[in-house]
């Protein structure tokens, strides 16, 4: 008998699981599912400071405010990257950029950095039905490694599971300087062919270097290659005069890009990818909000980019799909004041901080280089609230792949569904943060930076990026402005998270 009673037990629970248990997950599935539309707003360099919402900086960003306040504000979001290329593979795939040898800081002419074979978030909602699309900037690479940018691109955002394309190749301040739709150069005449090279120039065409005198914005380190527009540009390029960008109507441009793609499939579960441009060099807020902020172009681009938030918010909210949307809003990575120009964004910046409370920025494995605002907001769904749950960017693939029912998943995400709806306060236990082909570790409170070679301050932008000869260890609980390096201290606790940090690494 005192053997066969657990048998029997477990007989009973087993048929209780099948009677019961089956169809209680079933139901729990189907109830659990949901297709709102979903939005990804991306920031390029924005960092932790520069929302006022996350109470650190001097700007005011209303409408960034009104989704942190509206919606769940996450203290701990991570970019995967220090800078955008990478950022934005892992954004897109779910997995760490370091992953991938050519996740770097792409050339406007690199190949295209996702295999098409790869699992992208795109991808996934269409396999869930949704209308895909991608409005703003790229930067993960076009083609083959051969463009002809008189052709159709490929493969490109089309081909990694966008219905739908408007973008820029790169960056604002790389060539080319002109917008593709689903891979066609806009405003493209025949007799004008785009010719790109990020080897040499083309004859007879003027350079930042040698023409000065042509210059409205100059250079300061870098961006002395092809003159577009007044701004000189990283790489050189000829022909296209037609296509080329007017760099202070972007942000309305790409707007209204993004405003017609949600106007026109607001009967069906869309999935907008909306990568805005600001605050990224070259800095040309449009007219309108130009001097807006007294902190010179940087601070006017952020108010400019709010703006566009604040017009795409009442977009969604006059064609009566607020309360059936998902806002995710985020940057690729923290800022950078002097990125390459001078536009007074050092001289003019006050008592403004960008990087709020953390150290480091733009390039740097310290926490302003990855942790930045990270927002998700769903009207009548999500209950306004902070969270301190650690959650990366390589977390949304597999978050919104459960939240719509889809069982494709990344293998380094996570699924952090009921964390992004505020449902929940589990967060991440580790990550491994990653700038510029270097790596750090964090766990719980703590962070693990391993030696470096390399200069400590990176003197073109002023920025620490973390290199140090010996191993940096923080505790982020009471340290967040990572000042008390406590490796030698805590030799225990810089033993552990190292072997966790290989574990997941390599060596
Ligand atoms: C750097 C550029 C910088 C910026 C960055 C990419 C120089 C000297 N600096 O190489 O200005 O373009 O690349 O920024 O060229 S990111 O946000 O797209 O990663
Ligand atoms: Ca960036």
């Amino acid at each position: 008998m005192a053997r066969l009673y657990p048998v029997f037990t477990l007989f009973i629970a087993l048929l209780l699981f099948v009677s019961f248990g089956c169809g209680t997950a079933e139901n729990k599935e189907t109830t659990d599912i949901q297709k709102p539309n979903i939005v990804i707003i991306y920031m390029d360099d924005l960092g932790y400071g520069d929302v006022s919402a996350y109470e650190a900086g001097r700007l005011e960003t209303p409408n960034m405010d009104f989704l942190a306040n509206g919606g769940m504000k996450f203290t701990k979001g991570y970019a995967s990257s220090a800078t955008c290329s990478p950022s934005r593979y892992a954004l897109m795939t779910g997995t760490y950029p370091w992953r991938n040898k050519d996740a770097k800081i792409l050339a406007g002419t690199a190949p295209l950095l996702i295999g098409t074979d790869e699992l992208t978030i795109p991808k996934m909602l269409k396999r869930q039905g949704y209308a895909t699309a991608v409005v703003g900037k790229w930067h993960m690479g076009l083609g083959d490694g051969q463009v002809d940018w008189n052709e159709r691109v490929s493969p490109g955002p089309n081909e990694v599971g966008f219905d739908y394309s408007y973008i820029m190749a790169a960056t604002q301040d790389r060539v080319p300087t002109v917008y593709l739709e689903n891979g066609l150069v806009q405003g493209l005449e025949p007799d004008d062919p785009i010719a790109v090279s990020y080897q040499e120039n083309f004859e007879g065409e003027p350079t930042g270097k040698d023409n000065p005198e042509l210059l409205t914005l100059k250079w300061h380190h870098g961006h002395n290659n092809s003159i577009v527009n007044g701004i000189p540009r990283i790489g050189f390029m000829k022909g296209g005069e037609k296509a080329k960008w007017v760099d202070e109507d972007m942000a309305d441009h790409f707007l209204d890009k993004a405003k017609a793609f949600v106007q026109e499939e607001r009967n069906e579960p869309f999935f907008l990818y909306y990568a805005m441009q600001q605050p990224h060099v070259p800095r040309t807020p449009h007219p309108r909000f130009e001097g807006k902020s007294g902190m010179g172009p940087r601070g006017d681009v952020i108010l400019e980019a709010d703006w566009c938030l604040g017009e795409f918010m009442n977009t969604l909210e006059e064609e009566g799909l607020l309360e059936n949307t998902l806002v995710i809003f985020s940057s690729d990575n923290g800022p950078v004041l002097n990125d390459g120009y001078y536009d007074e964004a050092v001289e003019k910046l006050g008592e403004h901080t960008p990087w709020g409370p953390l150290r480091g920025g733009k390039y740097s494995l310290y926490e302003a280089g990855t942790r930045v605002p990270f927002i998700s907001y769903w009207k009548g769904t999500i209950e306004p609230g902070e969270s301190d749950a650690m959650i990366s960017q390589i977390d949304l693939l597999n978050s919104l792949a459960s939240m719509t029912g889809s069982g494709e998943k990344s293998s380094d995400g996570q699924d952090l569904s009921a964390t992004l709806l505020g449902k929940a306060d589990k967060g991440r236990e580790s990550l491994v943060l990653e700038a510029t082909t270097r790596t750090a570790f964090r766990k719980g409170n703590w962070v693990l930076i391993p030696p470096y070679k390399g200069p400590a301050v990176n003197q073109n932008v002023n920025i620490e990026l973390g290199n140090d000869t010996g191993f940096q260890l923080y505790d982020l609980s009471r340290d967040l402005g990572q000042q008390q390096n406590l490796a030698e201290e805590n030799p225990e606790k810089l033993k552990s998270m190292l072997a966790d940090f290989i574990a997941i690494r390599g060596e």
